[in-house]
């Protein structure tokens, strides 16, 4: 259902982007009693979920966490039915929430922002769609995403390749059937690696391209059992705190029942002990080696250990010791790239169909027929890129965004991304960024992180609706000392040692600088709420094109 015309006019809000972050934006900003509406380029709500339609797109967050904690009633009534959702199943629960709270109407889909500018004159946003439509706002939330702009590289001969063409992100509504066909997939990070297995059941042949072996354990992904469901929901408040509460700079709970933070470090206990905490990480399945010990995230000698379990553990899942070695990752830290969680990857390589071809040396080139890799020509029906996303940025960049004197900020952007807090960036009034750059996305549950933000942007907003301001802008101090502020974390961790999208390096140019934050989601959160209480220090408050230092007055926090 198309929501009704004419909220394309003026708004108090506008919300770019119906995924997760951009459906709570909305339902929490009209709460507090903003006219806001949502802007989607697709045609139904679900943003990352709905366009990868690939096949074995799942989550890898349990679906009890990977999920809405703002209401109650909403966490106690959804049953999942599977311990990690299928892409199908979130989309199910993204419309349940979409008619529990009546938001629908105020979505406007099929409508692709092309453009953003900031009028100084009126202090509002104009925004401008692909079909030439316009739409003003006194404030603009982008919600984009940070897996959500495609990463297509440029191979040398793509153009020539008569065959099928599909990347992940990007997939064909009526799905694609591979059957009798020869197929090749370019990449081997999450997304090929949930693929991989189906694909490789229908398909004649299937080869697989790997640039750079990826770390995966075993999902363990099951019909939700009753009884852990009705654990978690006897007490979901505490289950969320918990999330909530991380203080080290791992990811959070992932796996509630492996919840229980450890403190010590891998190179204090007995060998004995870390295999047994890693084997029980193992059994537990999926992310749970987030939460192992801390210092694996900050020493290469602790890490070393948990990536000597993992190499093994990969080792024994498949036949061929040739190509176990291949696919086993080295030189690079174990959780340096986002770990992968899967379901029969590696026994997939054991199949007669499967090849599997390393492209680590040779970059690989397309020709008329398939592509030339490893010596010779492989042909194919179809190619399958599974090459990721310009993360974090390439949502924001990709759109002409416009802010004070008409800069255009990918050209601010140029040298790193710079940003407040990971939710402004100066010289851009009154634009949010929720789960962007410079915010703990990476490493923390992001539909949690964005309820959190959500919440601040509101508070924020209120405050400026109370005191009859109509501008926010973070100074460029602050802005200069978050960026500083990132990058010292950065530094201090195991993740600019391996290439990854957390760190740009996916995509050729670009740099680590501002592009997220590692220092966990307490020091984070403690920063954004100190915003209020400290009567906007660091920011520029202001109206109609005036200036208006003094913070006027503070409102109440609200929210969870
Ligand atoms: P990822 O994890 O970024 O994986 C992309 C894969 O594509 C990875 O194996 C890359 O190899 C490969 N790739 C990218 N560009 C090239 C070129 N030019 N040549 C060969 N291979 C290439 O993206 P996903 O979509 O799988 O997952 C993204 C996130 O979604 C994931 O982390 C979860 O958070 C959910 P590389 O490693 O760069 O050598």
């Amino acid at each position: 259902m198309v929501a009704d015309q004419s909220i394309l006019s003026d708004a108090g809000v506008v919300i770019v982007g119906a995924g997760f972050a951009g459906l709570y934006a909305l339902h929490h900003l009209r709460r507090l009693g903003f006219d806001a509406v949502i802007v989607e380029a697709g045609s139904d709500v679900g943003g990352t979920w709905y366009w990868n339609r690939y096949p074995g797109a799942r989550v890898d967050i349990e679906s009890l966490e990977y999920s809405y904690s703002f209401d109650e009633q909403l966490q106690q009534e959804w049953e999942w039915s599977e311990r990690y959702a299928s892409r199908a199943e979130l989309l199910r629960y993204l419309n349940h929430v979409v008619d529990r709270f009546d938001l629908r109407r105020s979505i406007l889909f099929d409508t692709r922002v092309k453009a953003a500018s900031f009028d100084e004159t009126a202090d509002r946003w104009v925004l401008e769609t692909v079909d030439g439509r316009t739409l003003s706002a006194r404030a603009c939330v982008m919600a984009t995403g940070f897996l959500s702009a495609p990463n297509q590289p440029d191979f040398p001969g793509l153009d020539s390749f008569s065959g099928n063409r599909y990347h992940t992100a990007f997939w064909p509504e009526e799905g694609v059937d591979f059957s009798g066909k020869r197929v090749g997939v370019v990449g081997t990070g999450s997304s090929a690696i949930q693929s991989i297995p189906l694909i490789a059941e229908q398909a004649k042949h299937l080869t697989v391209f790997q640039r750079t072996p990826a770390f995966s354990v075993p999902l363990r992904n099951c019909a939700m059992p009753t009884d852990y469901q009705e654990m978690v929901k006897r007490d979901y408040a505490e289950w969320r705190r918990r999330e909530r509460e991380d203080s080290g700079g791992g990811w959070i709970a992932v796996n509630f029942e492996a919840a229980e933070r450890v403190t010590k470090s891998a190179l204090e206990v007995s060998p004995a002990e870390r295999a047994a905490l890693y084997e029980d990480r193992w059994q537990s399945g999926g992310l749970a080696f987030y939460n192992v010990y801390p210092d694996v995230f900050t020493s290469l000698e602790a890490n070393a250990t948990l990536a000597d379990f993992l190499r093994e553990k990969i080792r024994q899942r498949i036949d061929d010791p040739a190509v176990a070695e291949l696919l086993v990752p080295q030189g690079y830290p174990a959780l340096g790239k986002r770990l992968c969680a899967d379901s029969g990857y590696y026994e997939t390589y054991n199949r007669s169909n499967v090849t599997l071809v390393d492209i680590r040396q040779t970059p690989i080139e397309f020709t008329a027929n398939g592509v030339k890799a490893d010596g010779r020509e492989h042909v194919f029906d179809s190619v399958v890129f599974a090459t990721g996303f310009d993360a974090l940025t390439g949502a924001l960049t990709r759109i002409d965004i416009r802010g004070r004197d008409g800069v255009a900020l990918k050209d601010r952007w140029r040298d790193g991304a710079r940003t407040a807090l990971g939710l402004m960036t100066a010289g851009f009034p009154n634009l949010f960024f929720l789960n962007g750059p410079g915010s703990p996305c990476p490493l923390f549950q992001p539909v949690l992180l964005c309820e959190e933000q959500v919440d601040w942007i509101g508070d924020w907003l209120l405050h400026m609706n109370v005191n009859g301001l109509t501008r926010i802008e973070p100074e460029q101090d602050l802005e200069d000392a978050w960026v500083a502020h990132c990058t010292e974390v950065l530094n201090a961790t195991i993740f600019p040692h391996a290439a990854s999208w957390y760190v740009g390096s996916n995509i050729p140019g670009k740099t680590p600088i501002g592009l997220a934050y590692f220092g966990g989601i307490v020091n984070y959160r403690d920063r954004c709420a100190a915003v209020l209480r400290s009567g906007f220090e660091g920011f520029r408050l202001g109206r109609n094109g005036g200036a208006a230092r003094d913070g006027g007055h503070a409102v109440a926090m609200t929210g969870n």
